[in-house]
């Protein structure tokens, strides 16, 4: 996925301005963007993959960015933020945004020495469900819904995936029955997501999605390394307070 031949096929069958003057080009130790960058205004960061990347951005919107460089020493980065295009989130785009940072941060908090890929997952999913219960866009128990998969129309996707000399780096995730510990060293995505759409159907059980909430796409994901008592934040400099991202 990372040759430099690769990117160079790729950029000239391109005319996306964000790819031609990506910083990854520009020669500051990198030898260009790690995969196809995501660049999705509103319901469109609702689709996982989009990369078109060409649809006009609207007033009013979320602006999703999955974007990242592959380093002169090829180890790759992979890093997405959402913002308000307008500067100001909404309402629900404000609550949603929250509860998504509130499950990235808990799951970036679980990254530690003998802990498994899977439970920083299951961190978010909690997370997650309990402010859609919250918020109505779920209903019955965190327990059960997590059980039966029925948030899986708003979170289809898992929490993140080792990253290194690929973007989805080599290694299994699981042996057997048995779930890989992280060990320091280990760098892997910490990247839960909320995907409010018509696109999946609603589980039976579930509360229909208002309009409201709908064409609502958010990930935040940072680059996190495992160390001997912990992790670290390789993304730490991408800002992602909402405060941050308003004006
Ligand atoms: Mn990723």
């Amino acid at each position: 996925m990372s040759s430099p031949a690769r990117w160079r096929a790729r950029g000239s069958s391109s005319s996306g301005p964000l790819r031609s003057r990506s910083p990854c080009s520009s020669g500051q130790g990198a030898r260009g963007p790690a995969y196809g960058s995501i660049v999705a205004g509103g319901d469109n960061a609702c689709v996982l993959h989009y990369t078109a990347n060409n649809a006009p951005l609207r007033d009013g919107d979320l602006l999703l960015i999955d974007a990242g460089c592959s380093l002169n020493d090829y180890y790759n980065g992979d890093i997405t933020r959402t913002f308000p295009i307008n500067g100001c989130f909404s309402g629900e785009q404000r609550a949603l945004y929250e509860l998504v940072l509130a499950a990235q941060e808990a799951a970036v908090a679980a990254v530690a020495p003998g802990q498994t890929a899977e439970g920083v997952h299951d961190t978010a999913v909690r997370v997650l469900v309990e402010g859609l219960l919250e918020l109505g866009l779920l209903s019955g128990d965190a327990d059960g819904i997590i059980e039966r998969g029925a948030y899986r129309h708003l979170y289809m996707h898992r929490t993140g995936h080792w990253l290194g000399l690929d973007v989805h780096d080599v290694g299994a995730y699981r042996l057997g029955e048995h779930h890989v510990a992280l060990e320091p060293g280990m760098v892997l995505t910490v990247e839960p997501g909320l995907y409010v759409s018509d696109r999946l159907p609603v589980p039976e059980g579930q509360p229909a999605i208002a309009e409201r909430w709908k064409g609502i796409g958010i990930r935040i994901e940072d680059d996190v390394a495992v160390s001997e008592h912990g992790h670290e934040i390789l993304t730490a400099a991408a800002l992602k307070a909402p405060v941050a991202l308003e004006r």
